[in-house]
C-alpha cells in the first residue's frame, strides 16, 4: 500500500520495513498480536535509511508512525506501544519483576543474536542473492526491485562494508549465535513452557524472531526462502538449528503464538489489516 492508499483508506498507522528484516518481523509480530490496525511500508535494504529519516525515524528499520504521529524508531519501543493495547493477563511486559527480567532478556537478544544471526545470514546468501531474488525483494515497490535488479552487486558490497561482513566475522557471529542458543536451551530444564516461566512475554516474541535468519520459520511475516534454497551449507546449519531445543521452542513460538497473532486475534478480535490479508499464513510461507 503506498502514502496515497494510506490516505484513502483512513489508516494512518504505518510500519516503515526491510521486510525481512527480523527486527521487523519483531514489531509486526507485536503489532499483529494487539490487533493494531496499521500499514506496512516495505523497502530494500539501504533505500530504507531514507524511508526511515523521511517517517522522522532514525538509520535503521523498523519505525513505527502511530495513527496519532508519534515516531517510535526502535523495535523495544514499538512492543511497548503495542503493549498499551492488550489486557493486563497477555502484557509482553507483565507488572513488576517478570516484566523487567523481559525486558533485560530481549535488550540482551537486540544487541547479541539480532545483530549476530543477521551478520553471518547475510554473509551465507549474498554471493547467492541473486537466486534469492523472490524472498530478497518480496512486498517492495517496483522501482527498488529494478534497483535489486541493476545494482545487486553493488548493494551486497555496501552491506558487507556497512555491517563489516566477512568469513572471519560471521563465523565468530555464528559461534555466539550458538552459544544463545546453549544458554536459553538451558533454561527450559525445569521444564517450563516459556523462556521466563508460565506465559508468553517479550523475551519469547524477541528470541523466536531474531532466530528468524539461522531457523527460517514458517510462519514468519514474510516470505522466508526454504532451506533448499540456501547455500547446502548454510542449509546444514538450519537444520542443525531447528533440530536444537531452542530452536524447537522457537519453531513452536512460530506456530503456536505467531500464527495467532497472524490471524488477527487481538483483544480486539481480528484487525483490519489480518482481514486484508486473507487472515491467514498463506503469505509467509
Ligand atoms: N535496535 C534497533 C535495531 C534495528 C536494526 O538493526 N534494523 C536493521 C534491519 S534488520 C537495520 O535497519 N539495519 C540497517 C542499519 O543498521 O542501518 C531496533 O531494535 O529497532
Amino acid at each position: 500500500m503506498d502514502r496515497r492508499d494510506v490516505r484513502l483508506s483512513g489508516i494512518v498507522a504505518r510500519l516503515v520495513t526491510i521486510p525481512i528484516s527480523h527486527f521487523c518481523e519483531k514489531a509486526r509480530w507485536a503489532l499483529d498480536r494487539a490487533g493494531v490496525d496499521y500499514v506496512e511500508q516495505p523497502h530494500l535494504q539501504l533505500v530504507h535509511v531514507l524511508a526511515a529519516r523521511r517517517a522522522g525515524g532514525g538509520r535503521t528499520v523498523p519505525v513505527f508512525v502511530t495513527d496519532a504521529g508519534q515516531v517510535l524508531g526502535e523495535s523495544a519501543a514499538i512492543l511497548r506501544w503495542a503493549d498499551q493495547h492488550v489486557s493486563s493477563d497477555r502484557r509482553l511486559y507483565p507488572e513488576g519483576e517478570l516484566g523487567s527480567e523481559a525486558a533485560a532478556v530481549e535488550a540482551w537478544l537486540d544487541r547479541g543474536l539480532g545483530p549476530d544471526g543477521r551478520l553471518w545470514m547475510y554473509h551465507e546468501t549474498l554471493p547467492v542473492v541473486r537466486e534469492l531474488e523472490p524472498w530478497a525483494v518480496a512486498g517492495i515497490p517496483g522501482w527498488e526491485r529494478l534497483m535489486f535488479r541493476a545494482g545487486g552487486p553493488a548493494i551486497s558490497f555496501a552491506l558487507r562494508r556497512y555491517l563489516h561482513i566477512d568469513a572471519q566475522s560471521a563465523s565468530a557471529a555464528l559461534e555466539r549465535v550458538q552459544a544463545v542458543f546453549d544458554e536459553i536451551a538451558g533454561r527450559f530444564s525445569d521444564g517450563r513452557p516459556f523462556l521466563l516461566g508460565d506465559r508468553f512475554t517479550a523475551a519469547d516474541l524477541t528470541f523466536a524472531s531474531l532466530a528468524a535468519p539461522v531457523l527460517l520459520p514458517s510462519g514468519y511475516g514474510s516470505p522466508l526462502p526454504p532451506p533448499e534454497a540456501m547455500p547446502p551449507a548454510a542449509a546444514e546449519v538450519v537444520g542443525r538449528v531447528r533440530a536444537h531445543p531452542a530452536g524447537a521452542f522457537a519453531g513452536r513460538m512460530y506456530a503456536e503464538e505467531r500464527a495467532r497473532s497472524a490471524a488477527g486475534v487481538g483483544d480486539r478480535g481480528l484487525s483490519p489489516r489480518a482481514r486484508s490479508l486473507g487472515a491467514s499464513s498463506d503469505r509467509c510461507r
